[in-house]
C-alpha cells in the first residue's frame, strides 16, 4: 500500500493533482474538503456544523474531520493505497492520521508539498469562485483561509519533514509541468497503473 499526503495551502492544486494522480496511479482519493462540502449539501448535522466554520475561512474541528476519514479508510480495504488531499490540516489531525494507519498496519510514505506564491492562490481562488459558485471563495476569506494555513498547518510539513517524508515541490507552474514534477516523485515507490 502506498499513502499519499498532498499539502499546500488554500488554492495551491491539490483538488485539481489529486484527479491526475488519481488518473495515473489508481489510488483512492479522500479530499475532506469534498467530504464537508458534501455533508453540506445535503444539510446533515454534520454538514449545518461544518458550514459556520467554511463560510468563514476556518477550520472545521478536529474531532469532526478524523471520525470522517476513519470511516473512509475502512470502506475501501482494497484500495491500492490512498491520496490525502487537504488532509491533515492541524498537527492533531497528523497525529490521528498516524495513529490510524498504524492500527490499519500501513503509514503514510510521502507528502509533497505544493509551494505557491501569495499573490497567484488569490488570483486562481478569485477565479475559481466565479465558476464554481464556492460560497468560501472570496477575497475577505480567502484572506482568513490563508491565514489559518500559516497559523495552524503549515507547521503539520514539520511533522512529515521529522519522519523524512517531505518534499517541497514548485506549484506555480501550468497543471501539466506540475504534475510531471509529482509524478517524478511518485514513481520512486510506485509505477502507474
Ligand atoms: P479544500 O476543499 O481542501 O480546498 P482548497 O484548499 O481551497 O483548494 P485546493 O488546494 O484543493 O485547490 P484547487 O486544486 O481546487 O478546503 C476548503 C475548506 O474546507 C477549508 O477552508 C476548511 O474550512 C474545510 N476543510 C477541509 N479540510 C479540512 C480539514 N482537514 N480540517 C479542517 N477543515 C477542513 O485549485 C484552486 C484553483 O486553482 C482551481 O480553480 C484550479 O483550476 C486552479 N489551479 C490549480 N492548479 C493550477 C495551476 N497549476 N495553474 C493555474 N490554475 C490552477
Amino acid at each position: 500500500m502506498f499513502n499519499l499526503i498532498l499539502f499546500g495551502p488554500p488554492g495551491s492544486g491539490k483538488g485539481t493533482q489529486s484527479q491526475n494522480i488519481l488518473d495515473t496511479y489508481k489510488l483512492h482519493h479522500i479530499s475532506t474538503g469534498d467530504l464537508l462540502r458534501e455533508e453540506v449539501k445535503k444539510e446533515s448535522t454534520l454538514g449545518l456544523e461544518a458550514k459556520k466554520y467554511m463560510d468563514q475561512g476556518l477550520l472545521v474541528p478536529d474531532e469532526v474531520v478524523i471520525g470522517m476519514i476513519s470511516g473512509k479508510i475502512d470502506e475501501n480495504p482494497e484500495a491500492r493505497g490512498f491520496i490525502f488531499d487537504g488532509f491533515p490540516r492541524t498537527t492533531e489531525q497528523a497525529s490521528a492520521l498516524d495513529k490510524l494507519l498504524e492500527f490499519k498496519g500501513t503509514e503514510i510514505d510521502l507528502m509533497l508539498s505544493l509551494e505557491v506564491p501569495e499573490a497567484e492562490l488569490v488570483k486562481r481562488l478569485l477565479h475559481r469562485g466565479v465558476t464554481s459558485g464556492r460560497s468560501d471563495d472570496n477575497e475577505e476569506v480567502i484572506t482568513k483561509r490563508i491565514k489559518e494555513y500559516h497559523t495552524k498547518t503549515a507547521v503539520v510539513a514539520d511533522h512529515y519533514n521529522t519522519q523524512s517524508k517531505l518534499v517541497n515541490l514548485k506549484g506555480d507552474g501550468d497543471i501539466e509541468t506540475t504534475f510531471r514534477l509529482i509524478k517524478k516523485e511518485i514513481d520512486k515507490y510506485l509505477q502507474p497503473a
